[in-house]
């Protein structure tokens, strides 16, 4: 890494940070305890008998923050390494289970919840145990959960990955037998089997993802907040932009808002594409120098409160764009926002196609193949869980129409996250500009 230059104009965008919006960074998000125990009971309503186990993460990645594993965080609130919730729905009782750490590691890592007298009794649980203890657990709790093992049979999801993307990824790493030895995640379904081979193993997941499309109160503040906290730190991007600047210096821009704002970070390696790199989807190099005639394409989000967002904008490097890049560009726009007057309750994704195909004749415009129909949920996971055929309240959604011209060396995205709401859908990122005459308004006053 160049760190010097780096380190530099990280150092300056941190501070030009420090005098922007102070009320985007005063407040405060987050979830209660009674949010987690109204999940649990929630679920514990839809399952009914067995027992349910949600295995939280034992490890935390190299050079990153701890995240822990959605599906726990979403029942348990808790992001203690190693930790397992059992729930019994015949009793509608929740257990957590912690692994018994020395004074050494309390020490290195802090407390955990089994050290927290106050933190136990907030957060619900009819007991917190050693896991050493599970299984002694589950063979006195045998009689009353019915033979059944309520478990996540079905693939994880991450921060940025979709249950099906890490599927694909496990798939592509056992490509070499050298690889191919089971996930955490398999392991531990092999071993309940072999330690409880006259229970029946019950996939939990469905039940969970069901629970998930639909945000609850406090998610929604939070996705509000990052929204707004996202949707600045793209338009701090926009602010910097020059010729001559570096990709990164406009991800540096973008982190610095976030991570001001409480952010753990951003939900997905941040996209800053520039000229020939606009034209590739998921480019994360951020090392070329923009060049004037260059679109820049950003696709940036923040990771707040264990909630992604999703937005992508693409502005000319000099403030202006060219009248080729300026036609491309009112077509995607176009289509995105004929997406979001089609986006409502009870909405289909062929609703939304005709929707768009309707606008477009009536403007005149040819959508160059791009048609609408439904982007992907957001929500834990930037690639959320599934969310079926039909919008309903609740729901959060990312648009994300675009057109690539690579022999151009320029390709348009344009995406928001939107909530589903009552009547139609409210835009959650809305704070960064994406008409042309906006962004060439916002661009001319950034000064040189
Ligand atoms: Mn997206």
């Amino acid at each position: 890494m160049t760190l010097s230059a780096r380190s530099r104009s990280v150092l300056a965008i941190v501070l030009l940070a420090g005098l922007l919006a102070p009320g985007l960074f005063a407040q405060r998000t987050g979830y209660t305890p009674e949010e987690f125990a109204r999940r649990r009971a929630a679920l514990m309503d839809q399952v009914k008998d067995g027992a349910i186990i949600l295995f939280g993460d034992a490890s935390v990645p190299a050079g990153a923050h701890f995240r822990q594993d959605n599906d726990f965080f979403y029942f348990a609130g808790n992001e203690d390494l190693g930790a397992v919730l059992v729930l019994v729905p015949a009793s509608k009782a929740s257990y957590l289970f912690l692994p018994q750490r020395s004074a050494r590691e309390i020490q290195y890592d802090g407390p955990g919840l089994l050290e927290d007298a106050d933190g136990k009794a907030k957060a619900g649980f009819a007991d917190v145990l050693a896991v050493g203890d599970l299984d002694e657990f589950l063979a006195r709790a045998s009689g009353r959960v019915a033979g059944k093992l309520y478990v996540r049979l079905s693939p994880r999801d991450s921060l940025d990955d979709a249950r099906s993307e890490t599927a694909l990824m496990e798939g592509r790493r056992a490509r070499s037998h050298y690889n191919d030895q089971l996930s955490v995640d398999l392991y531990r379904i092999e071993k309940l089997r072999q330690r409880y081979p006259q229970m029946e193993l019950r996939d939990i997941a469905p039940a969970i993802d069901a629970m998930r499309a639909i945000k609850t109160a406090e998610e929604i503040e939070i996705l509000r907040r990052n929204g707004a906290l996202s949707a600045e730190a793209v338009r701090q991007a926009m602010l910097a932009t020059r010729p001559g600047v570096f990709e990164y210096e406009l991800e540096a821009a973008a982190m610095a808002v976030v991570l001001r704002g409480g952010a753990k970070g951003a939900a997905y390696a941040p996209i800053v594409g520039s000229g020939p790199n606009s034209c590739i989807f998921h480019y994360e190099k951020n090392f070329r120098r923009v060049e004037a005639g260059d679109v820049v394409l950003m696709d940036f989000g923040a990771d707040l409160d264990h909630l992604a967002m999703d937005i992508t904008r693409t502005w000319p490097a000099t403030g202006r764009f060219t009248d080729e890049q300026r036609e491309v560009y009112r077509i995607v726009l176009e289509v995105e926002k004929a997406c979001i007057e089609a986006y409502r309750p009870g909405a289909t994704p062929k609703d939304v196609r005709d929707h768009v195909a309707r606008v477009m004749k009536a403007k005149g415009i040819d959508p160059r193949g791009q048609m609408g129909g439904f982007g992907h949920g957001v929500g834990l996971a930037v690639h959320d869980v599934p969310l079926g055929g039909v919008l309903k309240e609740g729901m959060v959604f990312a648009i994300e129409p675009a057109l690539y011209y690579p022999e151009k060396n320029f390709g348009v995205r344009i995406e928001d996250t939107v909530l589903i709401t009552k009547t139609g859908c409210e835009v959650l990122t809305r704070g960064v500009p994406k008409e042309i005459d906006e962004i060439e308004a916002l661009m001319a006053g950034r000064g040189k």
